[in-house]
Parts: structure tokens; sequence; C-alpha cells
């Protein structure tokens, strides 16, 4: 591969070595456009979509493992590890798993039974070269009455389906990393609701063995006492912690404006801070928080782009649109 463009600049993994894994979210069209970047700079890659139940499990007795098997194989090819994302969502499930013949709603045991198939196939082909997955994204509620989020999975089988999910996956490779994994993880409310559930599954004995911050921030939000107050709860548990999800958001979430066509300076440097201060806390708490993984690896491309405000760019990332190092890469290897 050509990593000319890189070479004499410091791996960003290498640098992180002694604290963590450092990741990056692909897809079908990055895994080519952002290759030589990936293979230099990260260590760690997970699917941005490839394996969510929607895409490797589109009908019931048809699975397509095509896309995961080249981000699979891209992986071997340079040495990096796989972190899986994610086998029970809310999400980017096919309508096909919740339904019954005559297109009602399925019943419990079915349900369970789907979820069993469906883990154990996907967890079962590549046992022993994912060494986490991401088992139950997103489960619990952001509004304030409700623990568990109203959810195909919730309303039908209970809140069970979490524990169920996690012991089919610990079944299925008893030697991967089992994770629950959410957002506004910091937020003090939904933190000890998070705090709360898995609480509950590690004294029922679930096999769970982390907590995985999505941690899709942006410049000012969380503040890093809240970010450090969430760390320590989790902690608590005795899990291990991964960033699972991490980008920076040059908008702050009243910030609508969609005139910019490049950041401004000022976001750049503020982003440098904030990056180079999350790093430093990260580096603190590295005796259990063991994997930083970006939802992306450069400003060429990110999720964050018409998301959640339509015709807006965003640049949250440490590699700029050209894939170079920006200033946040830059301030984080030379500590
Ligand atoms: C994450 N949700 C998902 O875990 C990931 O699979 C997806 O690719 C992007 C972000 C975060 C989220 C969202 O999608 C919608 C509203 C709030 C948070």
């Amino acid at each position: 591969m050509d990593n000319s463009r890189y070479e004499g600049s410091l791996k960003l993994h290498k640098s992180f070595s002694q604290q963590f894994l450092i990741g990056a979210a692909v897809n079908m069209k990055t895994l080519v456009t952002q290759r030589e970047l990936l293979a230099y700079h990260f260590n760690s890659l997970t699917a941005e979509n490839e394996m969510k139940f929607e895409r490797l499990h589109p009908a019931e007795h048809q699975y397509t493992f095509e896309d995961a098997d080249r981000i699979m194989n891209f992986a071997k090819v340079n040495g990096m590890q796989v972190r899986g994302h994610t086998l029970v969502w809310h999400n980017q499930t096919p309508a096909w798993v919740f339904e019954n013949e005559t297109g009602g709603l399925v019943d419990r045991d079915t349900l369970l039974e789907r979820m069993k198939a469906h883990i154990n196939t996907v967890v079962g082909r590549y046992k022993g070269q994912i060494y986490a997955w991401d088992v139950v994204n997103e489960a619990v509620s952001d509004s304030s009455e409700e623990q568990l989020r109203s959810s195909k999975w919730f309303d039908i089988v209970g809140e069970e389906f979490i524990s169920k999910a996690f012991e089919y996956a610990h079944e299925a490779d008893p030697e991967a990393l089992l994770f629950y994994n959410d957002y506004n993880e910091s937020v003090p409310e939904k933190r000890e609701k998070i705090y709360r559930l898995v609480k509950s599954l590690k004294e029922k004995g679930v096999p769970i063995h982390g907590i995985g911050l999505q941690a899709h921030w942006n410049l000012s939000h969380p503040s890093l006492h809240d970010i450090r107050t969430a760390i320590e709860r989790y902690a608590s548990l005795g899990l291990k912690l991964h960033i699972t999800e991490m980008d920076v958001s040059v908008f702050e979430f009243e910030d609508k404006r969609t005139d910019l066509i490049s950041p401004t300076s000022e976001m750049m440097s503020l982003q440098e801070d904030r990056y180079s201060q999350l790093f430093q806390l990260f580096c603190e708490y590295s005796n259990v928080l063991t994997s930083v993984t970006f939802w992306g690896a450069a400003d060429d491309y990110t999720w964050l782009d018409n998301f959640p405000v339509r015709g807006r760019k965003n640049w949250p990332l440490l590699f700029d649109k050209e894939q170079l190092p920006k200033g946040s890469y830059h301030k984080l290897v030379s500590r």
C-alpha cells in the first residue's frame, strides 16, 4: 500500500499504544478511499453499517456477509483488531424480524428464537476474529419518565431482551468481550439509567464485560466534568470502558447555520484544545478505558454531514477533507 503521504509522521495508534487501541468506523466507500489513512494511523476497525441486522440478515433465511467480510479481510491484511457493531438495536432492523406470517406482531418465543439464530450465526461466523461486540445498542430512554425506550424488542419481549442478547452472544463466542453501547452517556440523568441497567445485569450474572460510550460530542458539551463523572461511575461497576463512536462536532447544539463551506479558524483551534483535553482525560483512565474508536477517519466523510441539520457539512475528526492531519492530530501526538 502506498503510505507515502504519511511517511515520517507518527502513527496515531503508535502514539497511544501504551494506553488503548485507536479505531475508526468504515463503510464500503471509505474502505477504498481512505485505505492508506486507515492502515497507517489506526489499529482497529468498526463497520459503520455493514454488520447491522438489516445488512447481514435482510430476510429470515438469507444472510449477506460480503461487505462485512471485506472489512474483516482489510483488518486481517493490515493487522488490525475489529469491534463488532451491533447485534440488537431498535434501528436498522428489518420489519420481518417482528412480523408473523399474517403480518401481525410475532410472538415472544419466536422473536427470541430469531434473535438467537441471528446472534449465533453472526457472532459464530467471526468467532475469534471480533474481539468485542456491541451486543445491545441504545436501549435506555432519553426521556425522563422511562428507564428503557419503547421498541419492538422491548414491547414484544420485555426487558429480558437485553439479558437474552448477552447470553446468546456469550454462547456463540465465549471469548468475545460483550458491551452495552449508548449515546448521551455522559448526561447525568441518562448516565444514572445506564448505570442502573448495567448494574442490574451484572447482579443477575449476565455475561457483560463493558460499557461503550458513543461520545458523539461537540466543542463544549458535555463538560469535561460530566465526562469524568460518567467514566468514574461506569468504571465503579468493575467493567471495561470503550469510547465507541467518537466525534467532536464543530457546531453547538443550537447552532443550525448552513452557510459555512469550511470550518472557521476559531472552530479548529477550539477543537484542538478539546481533543487534547479529552485524550488527556482518557489517558488518566487507561487502566479501564482500553479502546477509542472514531465514527469515521477523516472529514471527507462523516455521518454528521447533513445530520442533524440538512445541507450542512461538519468537520469533526482528526484528519481533514484531504485526509491530511489537522492541528488536533499534531497536538495529540506531540503531547
Ligand atoms: C449512533 N447513534 C449509532 O450507534 C450508529 O450505529 C450510527 O451509525 C450513528 C450513530 C447515535 C444517534 C442517532 O443515530 C440518532 C439520534 C441520536 C443518536
